[in-house]
C-alpha cells in the first residue's frame, strides 16, 4: 500500500494529469489517504501564481482565463484552471459550458481543468482550496487561475487562498459598482471592464475611479483595466498590471500567517476527532453526567491517547 502511495506521488510530480485527478478527487472527498498524500505534497508546493478571477454571472471569467491561459502559455507556463461552482455539488450547467470554451486548451498536456463544488463539508471549504492549490503546485503547474461566480462569503474564502484577485466588470454595471460593498472593493487588485467593446466602459471606470477615491488613504490603489476577452484584446495589460504588483489581499484581508495557523488549527480538531469518534464523546458524556468519570481525567487520557495515536 505505501509504495502504492509513493508511485501515485510520483506520477503526481511528473504533473500526471489522471493521477492529479485522482489526487483532487481524494482531497475534496477528505478521503483516508488525503492528508498523506498533501504531507508528501506539501514540501513541493507554494510557487505558482495563484489568481482568482471573480464576477456576477457572463460577464466573461471563463473566456478572460481561457485568454490569460494562452498569453501564460506563450510563455511555456504550465496552467491548471479551477472553477468552482458554488450552486451544485455536482458539475451544473455553466461548467459544462466551461468545457466548450476550455476547448481551445483541449489536448494541451501543459493546461489542467478541473472543477469543484463548494457544497459539502462545512467550514471545510477554506482549507479544501488551499489542498487543492498544494496539488497542482506540486504537480509542477506555474499558475493556478481559479474561477468563482460572486463575491459571497464562500468566495472570499476561496479568496483568501490566492494571491492576486481580479474582479470582473461589465459595463453597464455601474449601479452594482454603488452598491458594492466596502469588502469587496478592498480585495479586488485589479478591477476588469470586459466586454469594453460594448456601449458604457468609459462611464463605467470613471465610476469606478471616483469610488477608489473613496478608498482609505494610503491604501493599496487597485488597477481599472479594460478588456474584450473574445478577442483578447486587452490581455497583456492585464498580465503587465498583475506582474507589477503585489497582492493587495495579504495586506488587507487579515495576515497569511493568521490564514495558516487557523487551518492547522483545524486541521489539528479534525485529527483528534478521527482518532476519537463521536460515539466515544457521547459515552464519556454520560459518565460524567452519572458520576462515574471526572471530566478532567478524561481530558487527560485523550489528550495522552491522541498523542500515541498515529495519524
Ligand atoms: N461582446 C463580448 N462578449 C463577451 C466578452 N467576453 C465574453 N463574452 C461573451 O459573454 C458570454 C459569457 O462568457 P463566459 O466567459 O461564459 O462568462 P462567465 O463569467 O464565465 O459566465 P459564468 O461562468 O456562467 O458565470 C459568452 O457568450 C462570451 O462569448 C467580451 O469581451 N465582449
Ligand atoms: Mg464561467
Amino acid at each position: 500500500v505505501r509504495s502504492d502511495l509513493n508511485h501515485w506521488i510520483q506520477e503526481i510530480r511528473k504533473g500526471e494529469a489522471r493521477p492529479v485527478a485522482r489526487a483532487l478527487t481524494e482531497i475534496e472527498n477528505r478521503g483516508p489517504r488525503s492528508r498523506t498524500l498533501l504531507r508528501s505534497l506539501f514540501p513541493y508546493s507554494g510557487k505558482a501564481l495563484r489568481l482568482g478571477v471573480t464576477g456576477a454571472p457572463g460577464v466573461g471569467k471563463s473566456t478572460l482565463i481561457s485568454q490569460i491561459t494562452a498569453n501564460l502559455r506563450r510563455q511555456d507556463c504550465k496552467v491548471a484552471i479551477v472553477g468552482v461552482d458554488p450552486t451544485s455539488p455536482y458539475s451544473g450547467g455553466s461548467i459544462l459550458g466551461d468545457r466548450v470554451r476550455m476547448q481551445s486548451h483541449h489536448g494541451d498536456p501543459g493546461v489542467f481543468v478541473r472543477s469543484m463544488a463548494t457544497r459539502g463539508v462545512l467550514g471545510g471549504l477554506a482549507p479544501t482550496t488551499a489542498d487543492v492549490v498544494t496539488v497542482l503546485e506540486a504537480a509542477g503547474y506555474d499558475a493556478v487561475l481559479i474561477e468563482t461566480v460572486g463575491v459571497g462569503q464562500a468566495e472570499i474564502e476561496i479568496m483568501k487562498w490566492v494571491s492576486q484577485i481580479v474582479l470582473v466588470l461589465t459595463p453597464g454595471m455601474g449601479d452594482d459598482v454603488q452598491m458594492m460593498k466596502a469588502g469587496v472593493m478592498e480585495i479586488a487588485d485589479v478591477f476588469l471592464i470586459n466586454k469594453s467593446d460594448q456601449d458604457g466602459a468609459s462611464q463605467l471606470e470613471s465610476q469606478l475611479r471616483s469610488l477608489l477615491a473613496l478608498l482609505p488613504e494610503g491604501a493599496p490603489w487597485p488597477s481599472i483595466v479594460r478588456t474584450v476577452a473574445t478577442t483578447g484584446e486587452g490581455v497583456d495589460q492585464l498580465m503587465e498590471s498583475l506582474s507589477t504588483r503585489p497582492g493587495l489581499l495579504n495586506r488587507l484581508v487579515g495576515g497569511w500567517k493568521e490564514r495558516l495557523a487557523s487551518m492547522v488549527q483545524q486541521e489539528v480538531v479534525e485529527h483528534i476527532q478521527r482518532c476519537i469518534d463521536d460515539a466515544r464523546f457521547e459515552k464519556m458524556a454520560h459518565e460524567i453526567v452519572e458520576g462515574r468519570q471526572n471530566p478532567y481525567e478524561l481530558v487527560e487520557a485523550v489528550v495522552a491517547e491522541v498523542k500515541n495515536a498515529k495519524s
